[in-house]
């Protein structure tokens, strides 16, 4: 068993990552500066004899080189970012030093301190504006915000490092989904907004007809994913898509979750938002042929387990 450093332990997907790490049997050093991150989403994990944490910013060389080499994990999945595609538009500068500087500490204190993998939380947002479906690792990439550029940019600065000596592995995430996400802006993911309002009795809002599809991942997966990433032997660079090939339209998503819901309010209609793409699907056959990964989370499972957290 091995020790691998989380950062962004306290998010949504770090979070998660760190407990199923945790419970095939690893030892887990979680980073967080708090700046998104939230301490409950740690309550669980702190109780664990397995699992150390550290308080500090990626972005601080000395801390991170500090806390790396006092640690001296086997691998590192980078999971701290600057999350939002609209504060990226709004604050460019906070997404290039946390998007990109962030990714080339991960590297210096990796190659000085012999960490032999890293991982990385890439997105779907690098393939921005392609239509292509579905969308599969040859497929061209063309991010349309600065959030999309860095993700691109962090791959890039990764593989371009690994003759340092470490394996590089990076994740593309669709849309994820699962306990923990914050619903609380506009611009959060449309699953943990559908669920907050379902809850609170109140009517979530449909943008636009309701017919554009998304490739929607439990997150259980996704840490699962990251988990086989980390560890899994003779595994060489690479560059996969983490999604599940399955388009679900927000139509056909609400009526699931609403069947969840006692007296469930009927959903309101607004226009489309502005920039939305139509479909978004990924192919997860890469995955499954270089990591032998595949989502198990039916839907319909995670959504059930969803509305009752
Ligand atoms: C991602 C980003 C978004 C933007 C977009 C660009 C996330 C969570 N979102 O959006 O910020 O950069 O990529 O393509 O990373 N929807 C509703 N009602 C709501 C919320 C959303 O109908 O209350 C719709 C939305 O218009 C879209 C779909 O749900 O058609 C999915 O929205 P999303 O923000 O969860 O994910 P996505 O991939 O469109």
């Amino acid at each position: 068993m091995g020790t691998i450093l989380v950062t962004g332990a306290a998010g949504f997907i770090g979070s998660h990552s760190c407990e199923r790490l945790l419970a095939e049997g690893h030892r887990v050093l979680g980073i967080d500066n708090f700046r998104t991150g939230r301490a409950e989403n740690l309550a669980t994990l702190r109780a664990h004899e397995r699992f150390e944490f550290s308080e500090g910013d990626i972005t601080d060389a000395t801390f991170f080189d500090r806390t790396v080499a006092a640690s001296k994990p086997d691998a590192i999945i980078h999971l701290a970012a600057l999350v939002s595609v609209p504060q990226s538009l709004s604050e460019p500068e906070t997404n290039f030093r946390l998007n990109v500087l962030g990714t080339q500490r991960i590297i210096d204190a990796s190659a000085k301190n012999g960490v032999r993998r890293v991982v990385f939380a890439s997105s779907a947002a690098v393939y921005g504006e392609n239509p292509e479906l579905p969308l599969s690792e040859r497929s061209e990439t063309r991010p349309i915000s600065p959030y999309g550029g860095a993700k691109l940019a962090s791959e890039a600065l990764l593989l371009g490092h690994a003759a340092l000596g470490f394996i590089v592995r990076c994740q593309r995430y669709f849309n994820v989904y699962g306990p923990r996400q914050d619903p609380r802006s506009p611009y959060s993911g449309v699953i943990s907004i559908f669920c907050d309002k379902l809850r609170a009795g109140q009517a979530p809002t449909v943008f636009g007809d309701g017919e554009q599809t998304r490739d929607f991942i439990s997150v259980h997966d996704v840490a699962r994913a990251n988990a086989i990433a980390a560890t899994a032997p003779d595994l060489a660079n690479g560059v996969v898509n983490i999604c599940t090939g399955r388009p679900t339209s927000l139509n056909h998503l609400a009526a699931i979750l609403r069947r969840h819901v006692a007296n469930a309010p009927a959903m309101k209609h607004a226009d489309s938002r502005a920039g939305d793409i139509r479909h978004s699907l990924g192919s997860p056959e890469r995955a499954r042929l270089e990591l032998g990964f595949s989502p198990r989370v039916p839907l319909e499972d995670g959504l059930a387990e969803l509305i009752r957290s």
